[in-house]
């Protein structure tokens, strides 16, 4: 007998019998599981995930990345996708557009979980594949399980504002997870919609849902499917266990909508990053970056303050007693910042236009604006001629008729009409016109 049988006989057991544990299917029994339960919430993940697929898409527009300097990933997709311009309105859109996309991420937690639940039996098959198409299946399955956590992760955090817990950008991260999502979810869907026709067709849509305990059956097993090859007596019905992801749903997004929606409920949103004393008075709403956290000087921003103003060929410094003899303009305009919150406020200053014509440019065109703040992503942004052009578009001065405190961007800050909240540059030093 030569040493190598002994391990030889192994492995040709496990080839054959597989390696137990989870990888044996009679182990897995609740009834519930099974192709109408993964269909079911295959829709709600379907329209929650559309709906992020749709404001993430738009979000990317609204930061205009094919602006020179405003580049998000560094890579080759950083340019206008499909070639339409984000509008200055209505101001609130952009407001609403990325509320739907983190409370649409967030609601969809309990049904990701739910539908990871119902599937993990085909997570451990064995052999993982019997044919290349099986393999590709599998791959395509993990990418996108890999993708919508990885997501979900990325988004929680970044709303959170904890980014010292990525060791890496955010957004470029992000925006690429996204791209391999909807690839693998076209994939997915391609190979799944006969399994969701079939399920729906001899279960009902609904019918399931009507079932009491005694009438909640295990579907019948298939080695295709999640179904329970020896089912258990059920312990809940599907009623039962629907509820209670949808309800987990529901109490999330009750706790975050809050945030979104301009003033007056943002003391419901539990779920928002918390703990920020805003004062009192005509500056009192959340800041996103303090000056002294990132690093303004107060001898930057007193009397010496210059703005310079680069036209072709002008050059023009002015200081904020210059800026407030100028004309003066009062919009109320919204700040909707990307991670997920909105405030309306009163803002007073000049208008883009008229700086742009300072500067002996008639017609703006691209406005770099360019923050006292040394470094990092939001230190600068560019604006489109689109933007600069609009009449509400401000460098303001004053806030709620008051002069910008530190932390809201004095001496002077960009509002801009529905622009993603991280383009309302503060404490900005120049613009450069027709970049
Ligand atoms: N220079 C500079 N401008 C900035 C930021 C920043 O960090 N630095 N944050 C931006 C972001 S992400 C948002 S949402 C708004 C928030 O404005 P607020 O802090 O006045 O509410 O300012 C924007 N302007
Ligand atoms: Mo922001």
């Amino acid at each position: 007998m030569s040493a190598l049988d002994r391990p030889r006989r192994q492995l040709r057991r496990l080839l054959a019998e597989g390696p137990g544990g989870p990888f044996d299917r009679a182990r897995w029994t609740s009834p519930l599981r099974g192709p109408w339960m993964a269909s079911f919430l295959s829709i709600g993940l379907a329209v929650l995930f559309g709906l992020d697929l749709l404001t993430g898409y738009l979000s990317y527009v609204a930061y205009q990345p094919g602006l020179p300097g405003n580049a998000l990933t560094g890579g080759g997709l950083d340019r206008h996708l499909f070639g339409w311009t984000w509008p200055t309105g209505p101001a609130w859109l952009y407001g609403v557009t990325q509320g739907v996309h983190i409370l649409a991420g967030t609601v969809a937690i309990p049904i990701l979980a739910a539908k990871l639940w119902t599937v993990m039996p085909k997570f451990y098959k064995w052999p993982p594949a019997k044919s290349a198409s099986q393999a590709l299946e599998r791959l395509s399955l993990g990418l996108l399980v890999g993708s919508s956590i990885f997501l979900v992760i990325t988004g929680l955090i970044d709303i959170s504002y904890w980014y010292a817990g990525l060791g890496f950008s955010f957004v470029a991260a992000h925006f690429y997870a996204a791209w391999v999502f909807l690839g693998a979810l076209v994939a997915h869907v391609g190979l799944k919609l006969g399994v969701m026709r079939q399920a729906f067709r001899t279960r009902g849509v609904l019918a399931p849902l009507r079932e009491d305990l005694r009438a909640t059956a295990a579907e019948p097993f298939d080695a295709e499917t999640s179904a329970p090859v020896a089912p258990a007596a059920p312990t809940v019905t599907r009623r039962g266990m629907l509820g209670m992801v949808g309800g987990a749903s529901l109490a999330l997004g009750a706790f975050l909508f809050g945030e979104s929606f301009l003033g007056g409920l943002r003391g419901t949103a539990l779920l928002a990053p918390r703990g920020q004393d805003v004062g009192s008075g005509p500056n009192a709403f959340q800041v996103n970056k303090t000056a002294a956290g990132v690093g303004i000087k107060p001898s930057e921003t007193d009397a010496s303050w210059r703005l310079e103003l680069q036209g072709d060929p002008h050059k023009v410094t002015l200081s904020r007693a210059d800026l407030l003899a100028m004309e003066q303009h009062t919009h109320e305009l919204p700040i909707n910042c990307v991670e997920g919150w909105s405030t309306l406020q009163t803002w007073t200053g000049v208008r883009l236009r008229d700086l742009a014509a300072r500067a002996g440019v008639a017609s703006p065109g691209n406005v770099r604006v360019q923050s006292l703040q040394g470094g990092g992503q939001f230190s600068h942004a560019t604006l489109s001629g689109h933007q600069a052009g609009d009449d509400r578009a401000l460098l303001a001065l004053k806030v709620n008729g008051a002069d910008l405190s530190a932390d809201h961007g004095f001496p002077a800050r960009v509002i801009v009409p529905n622009a993603p909240g991280v383009h309302n540059t503060k404490w900005v030093a120049s613009m450069r016109f027709g970049v």
